[in-house]
């Protein structure tokens, strides 16, 4: 019935609010979707098993140990049933959610809530992700072959992480030899579990024979298989180009750095990615 768990420390005011947020990512809590109401904001910091929240504003409960479930009405009926004193009176809150407060034991206060199901459908409510890097870990899989390129895509990608706030302990280079390579190194490292989004980089270009045709069409489909099978997102920062020239048009000079499109890619779909799998926990707030 319990579907979470919810320990939430509210800071005194927002400097607090912020030393704290400080505090747990440098514990190496992954910090999930930070939402913002119109009373108050918070975090949520996960861990496999279960989340530290900190929070800061009005309207949050008596207590620290608060539990969603499922139907907050049947745990009300049921704790009165048992005979727990209810602290708190169940009632509608004006943040979406449905609460009342029992004691587990005289002086231990627990909050239950549910929040409440939608009236209406929302308009235009998107998610999206965020070019915010902190606290967030990437790959960069960059090949070797045509490096006079790469190497430049690459600061291109390390700049768009820096620059979202990544931090340089957080992106895991790999190097292969050529861009063939770099779909099964990309897929490995996104099997550790260890980088919310992998960042490919390579530079193919057409030679005298159908070689090139052959190497970028496996490198793209792979990339994207890889992408798709372990549900990390990776960015597309390969090159595949007529010439050498026009390779270096798109590592930093006439069309821009590719591999600075391809690292904020991956900063924004690490982001989302995680708003998606969490945006159940503080939908609307
Ligand atoms: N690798 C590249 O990254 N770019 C190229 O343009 C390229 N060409 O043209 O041959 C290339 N070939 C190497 C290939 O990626 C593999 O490393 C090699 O075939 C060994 O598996």
């Amino acid at each position: 019935m319990i579907k979470n768990i919810y320990i939430v420390r509210v800071a005194q005011d927002e400097k607090d609010f912020d030393a704290m947020q400080d505090f747990f990512t440098a514990l190496g809590l992954d910090a999930g979707q930070a939402w913002e109401g119109r009373h108050n904001k918070g975090v949520m910091f996960r861990t496999p098993q279960a989340g530290i929240e900190i929070g800061f504003g009005g309207d949050f409960p008596r207590t620290d140990l608060i539990f969603e479930v499922t139907n907050v009405d049947m745990a009300y009926e049921l704790c009165k049933r048992r005979g727990y004193k209810i602290a708190e009176e169940i009632g509608d809150r004006r943040w979406g959610g449905r609460m009342f407060l029992a004691e587990a034991a005289p002086g231990q206060a627990v909050a239950l809530f549910s929040y409440l199901a939608e009236k209406e459908p929302r308009q235009n409510q998107a998610i999206e992700g965020a070019l915010d890097a902190r606290g967030k870990r990437f790959g960069i899989v960059i090949s070797r072959f045509n490096s006079f390129i790469t190497e430049r895509l690459m600061q291109g990608s390390l700049d768009a992480l820096r620059r979202s706030g990544a931090n340089d302990n957080d992106i895991q280079i790999v190097r292969v030899p050529g861009a063939f390579e770099i779909p099964s190194a990309a897929r490995a490292l996104a099997e550790t579990g260890r980088v919310d989004a992998v960042i490919c980089i390579g530079c193919i270009i057409r030679g005298e024979t159908t070689h090139y045709e052959h190497i970028a069409e496996e490198v793209t489909r792979g990339i994207g298989q890889s992408a798709q099978e372990t549900g990390v997102p990776h960015a597309y920062g390969v090159l595949t180009c007529e010439n050498l020239e026009q390779a270096i048009d798109r590592a930093g000079l006439k069309a821009g750095n590719k591999g600075f499109e391809a690292g904020l890619a991956a900063v924004e779909m690490a982001s989302l990615t995680r708003a998606i799998r969490g945006s159940d926990s503080h939908a609307g707030e």
